[in-house]
């Protein structure tokens, strides 16, 4: 048994998410981590909502909310939504929480005993009107790139260029719209990630089984123009966690709060925190190298603009606090599943613009397994890939009714009318279901492997393949035809496609987890060991075992639906910030 510890980039907590956002991290960690709990292992799956920085402050302002009201509601809403798609974190948590503050804190006073903290002034736009430094998405303007006008102060949306609040062109309050605005000097405290350039590229360089993906980005911020700068750490706002050196003030940096990409990926150690004060679990085992976690597998899930945070800047907050070499030392991830992005019928997804279908709006019209199917067997994994309803009516209609539903009521019935509702027992296997489990072992081996590896499309491909091995078994062997020449024979062949529905309900569990526990329940079985040997898992209901029919599984979607989501679908919703 292996332990691993499984962490989904944590979403911001200004509103609720689209489709995008759930299929670049949060549904294929989940993913990951059903499968690997059902092998065996020891899992932790955390996510949190990322709850500081100017997102969260605007969403708040523009809700007419406290900020940590605002916050507080968002939580619970978030979480909601993750219980609806049947995310199975471990813990969910906040990163305003009590244990990230004191990690925050505790990580940078480390990096400044460390020598790796340096002091600079700098200059920041402050509204006179407002009475405030306005960073990041405080203020709006024109692109100096490509010339938009709504472009923010951390990055233009249209041409994804990073900027500098001071970079804008025509620069305005994103609070008041002021342009009463002037450029004051500040201080702010700066990691120097230039000392630890060379460590971190020998890491990366390390990492050969990383994705391309993951590693042609990181390398791209390491080698690149300017290469890896030294990143302003704080920032002059009043929601955040408290500039301190650990446990002491830091003269000169009161009323500043630290940079919310700082304290994010902190959360992940801070849940996990969070998760043993509420359990009563050993949070550092999973962390803390000198404490256990050196057996821990560590890995990542994240949309790909996400990367560059997660292959340098956090681990150089690592490698940093680590090496002041007292012996407290901290987990490095070892593996950073990436993706690129799901685009919406001929556009992008946009939470800003409101395009697109939204998590919760998703959950409106379907249960969360045609999602969960249909999201991950078009993961966006060597491209980007596009939600058109077509496709989901497709993909939703031949493989999970078509293919798995279908299979399902046409043996459970046709037993239930023939042989009545228990497990037949009359006859033997023939050449016909030898070859078919010959089949399906080689098609659970690769399922496994494509599993282990995070090849999502891969794995929802060899998995439809195993549903689509025991319909045309169905197909070819026609136990209603058979019935009537050789009953005997006819019954070793349900006996054998009953037993093919719990193991369909095994493997597919990890997809589609409500209709595998739909499928177990009308086998009336609570026997969900992993088919290691699938021979022998293929005789686990024996004769004589009741079952009963199920309800329908999967109801087709219909073109009428289909062209009414569309509609529905077609405009934008309230913009989020
Ligand atoms: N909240 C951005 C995002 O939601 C950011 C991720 C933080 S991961 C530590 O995509
Ligand atoms: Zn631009």
């Amino acid at each position: 048994m292996a332990r691993i510890l499984i962490t989904s980039a944590i979403p911001y907590i200004n509103g609720i998410k689209h489709l995008g956002n759930l299929v670049g991290s949060q549904l294929p960690a989940d993913l990951y981590a059903r499968f690997m709990r059902a092998r065996g292992h020891d899992v932790m799956f955390i996510c949190a909502t990322d709850e500081h920085g100017t997102p969260a402050e605007l969403a708040a302002a523009k809700a007419g909310k406290p900020v940590d009201e605002f916050c507080a509601e968002m939580h619970k809403v978030q979480s909601g939504i993750a219980d609806g798609f049947r995310l199975s974190f471990d813990h969910f948590g906040r990163s305003s929480s009590a244990q990230n503050h004191a990690l925050t804190q505790h990580f940078a006073g480390r990096l400044n005993r460390a020598g790796l903290i340096e002091e600079v002034s700098e200059k920041q736009v402050y509204s006179n009107t407002d009475g405030r430094f306005l960073p990041d998405r405080y203020i709006e303007g024109t692109c100096p790139n490509c010339g938009y006008d709504k472009a923010r102060g951390d990055q233009c949306e249209n041409c994804t260029k990073q900027l500098d609040p001071t970079d804008l062109i025509d620069p305005r309050s994103a609070i008041s719209g002021s342009t009463d605005l002037e450029v004051r000097e500040t201080k702010h405290l700066y990691l120097k990630q230039s000392d630890l350039k060379d460590q971190l590229s020998d890491w990366i360089d390390s990492k050969s089984d990383w994705p391309i993906l993951t590693t042609s980005i990181a390398k791209k911020w390491l080698h690149d123009g300017d290469g890896l700068q030294d990143r302003g750490i704080t920032r002059d706002l009043n929601w955040g966690v408290p500039v301190k050196d650990g446990e002491k003030d830091w003269p000169g940096m009161e009323g500043k709060v630290f940079y919310v990409w700082f304290d994010a990926p902190i959360e992940y150690i801070a849940a996990t925190h969070e998760w043993a004060d509420a359990s009563g679990g050993d949070w550092q085992s999973w962390w803390r190298t000198d404490k256990g976690a050196d057996t821990v597998r560590y890995v990542q899930f994240m949309g790909k603009d996400n990367v560059p945070f997660h292959t340098l800047s956090f681990p150089a907050t690592i490698i940093g606090a680590n090496s002041l070499n007292d012996g407290e030392q901290w987990k490095l991830v070892d593996y950073i599943k990436s993706f690129n992005y799901l685009n919406y019928d001929g556009g992008q997804f946009s939470t800003s613009q409101g395009r697109g279908i939204f998590q919760d709006q998703a959950l409106e019209i379907l249960p969360a397994d045609y999602w969960r199917w249909w999201l991950l067997s078009h993961a966006p994994e060597s491209s980007d890939s596009e939600f058109t309803w077509e496709n989901f009516q497709s993909g939703v209609n031949k493989d999970l009714a078509d293919v798995l539903g279908n299979f399902v009521s046409r043996v459970t019935k046709f037993c239930r009318s023939k042989f009545g509702e228990a497990v037949p027992d009359a006859g033997a296997f023939g050449d016909a279901e030898h070859a078919l489990i010959t089949d399906l072992t080689a098609r659970v081996r690769a399922y496994e492997g494509y599993m282990e590896a995070m090849e999502v499309r891969k794995s929802a491909a060899e998995l439809r393949a195993i549903w689509v091995a025991g319909n045309e078994y169905l197909q070819t062997v026609a136990p209603w035809s058979t019935i009537k020449e050789n009953p005997d024979m006819a019954a070793a062949q349900i006996r054998l496609a009953l037993n093919l529905i719990r193991l369909y309900a095994i493997l597919s569990a990890p997809f589609i987890p409500d209709a595998s526990k739909s499928m177990l329940a009308s086998m009336k079985t609570t026997d969900d060991a992993w088919p290691d040997d699938v021979a022998a898992s293929l005789s686990a209901l024996p004769p004589g075992h009741v079952f009963e029919v199920p309800d329908v599984l999967f109801a087709k979607i219909s073109d009428e639906d289909r062209e009414d989501w569309q509609a529905r679908f077609a405009g934008t919703r309230d913009a989020a910030q």
